[in-house]
């Protein structure tokens, strides 16, 4: 018989087997906790292991710096971090894949995978992208402006279906700013445009619409303009004003003139067959972190603008507001543009309609 201590000894060290018993199990619900976690960074784990380990190409048009440069970067930051690594992106700045028309037919080949691409480069490739480049079409207002390349049936419609056409996927047009006339005379009325070489972007309606408003259009690469304004190749130029200062131009033109004639667009696309070919959840991502950067967009140019001004300020060169009046003569010269821009194709001419009434009723909304 047990003596009443061997007794003790014996139920303590039941209680002890069933207290380990029961930790054991705990430590298995903690491993199985931990193995939730386990499970949970296995899963996560699983999913880094199996999700797709993506590099990413995004090519833009512009300077480090620049408005698309501080866009694609903030990209890169968002999309690493949002996808654990799994997607890595490289950022490229214009000229180190090529000319502008280089990168958009990168686009088209995927051997770029994402880029910023922009209508007065796209223009002679989808046509139809060319409804960004018309002067006087958007709004003086850019909160109307930004709702409607937001929202925009007519974009993310019909033009966006001229994209698939070609291979690309559209993902955001959006704006980078009023344009800007640079030149080196005052250039306040048509008679003042009369025979100046404007440099445009390479696409034919936009310098359709400068022959309209009486200029002499000269087409060249974004890279030449500031040699081609040293050495009068051309009189002047248009740019948004980030761009003006960052390229230096106040430095070769005496007059920098508030035209607003236009809002700066372009377009953030991916490579089709690429995009496509992406797990649904990448897709999703991709598309979550663009619209992301998009809304950060508009306030980072604003910041960009107003930097750019206060530096412009301090520049020998002569800052020239035209008035509404002024601003109506070049409009009126150039509203046939809108009639050759129809022309290129029905589905032309539904989304310029389309897109017309838009702007009228986000006008409406929001104010001219
Ligand atoms: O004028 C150009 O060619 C350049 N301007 C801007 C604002 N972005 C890129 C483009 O190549």
């Amino acid at each position: 018989m047990f003596n009443k201590k061997g007794l003790y000894v014996f139920m303590l060290m039941f209680v002890l087997s069933i207290a380990l018993i029961a930790c054991g199990g705990d430590s298995d619900d903690a491993g199985n906790g931990a193995d939730t976690d386990a499970e949970t960074d296995s899963g996560n784990d699983d999913a880094a292991a199996s999700g797709e380990q993506i590099n990413l190409k995004f090519a833009h048009e512009e300077g480090q710096g620049d408005v698309q440069d501080l866009y694609a970067n903030k990209f890169k930051e968002l999309i690493e971090e949002k996808s654990d690594g799994n997607i890595t992106v490289d950022v490229y700045t214009a000229g180190q894949l090529g000319s502008n028309m280089d990168v958009l037919q990168s686009l088209q080949t995927g051997a770029i995978e994402i880029a910023i691409t922009s209508p007065g480069f796209s223009g002679d490739v989808i046509p139809e992208s060319q409804i960004m480049a018309i002067p006087f079409l958007f709004s003086d207002n850019l909160e109307v402006n930004k709702k409607v390349l937001n929202e925009s049936e007519a974009l993310y419609g019909p033009l966006a279906d001229k994209y698939e056409e070609k291979g690309i996927t559209p993902f955001k047009f959006w704006l980078e700013g009023f344009m800007w006339w640079t030149a080196n005379k005052e250039i306040t009325t048509p008679d003042d445009m009369k025979g100046v070489k404007m440099r445009t972007m390479p696409t034919s309606l936009i310098i359709k619409s400068y022959e309209l408003m009486g200029a002499n259009p000269t087409p060249t690469d974004s890279g030449e303009i500031y040699t081609m304004l040293q050495t009068k190749g051309i009189d002047g130029q248009e740019n948004p004003l980030f761009y003006v200062y960052s390229s230096n131009f106040h430095e070769v033109q005496d007059y920098l003139m508030d035209s607003k004639h236009h809002i700066y667009t372009t377009v953030t696309a991916a490579n089709q067959d690429f995009f496509e070919g992406l797990s649904q959840e990448n897709q999703d991502l991709i598309r979550e972190v663009v619209k992301e950067v998009n809304d950060w967009s508009f306030d980072m140019q604003d910041e960009e603008a107003e930097k750019a001004l206060e530096g412009i300020k301090t520049e020998d060169i002569e800052i020239v507001e035209l008035t509404s009046e002024q601003r109506q003569a070049f409009k009126e010269l150039s509203l046939d543009a809108r009639e050759e821009y129809k022309k290129e194709s029905d589905a032309a001419k539904e989304i310029i309609e389309t897109l017309e009434k838009e702007i009228e009723e986000a006008e409406a909304e929001l104010g001219e």
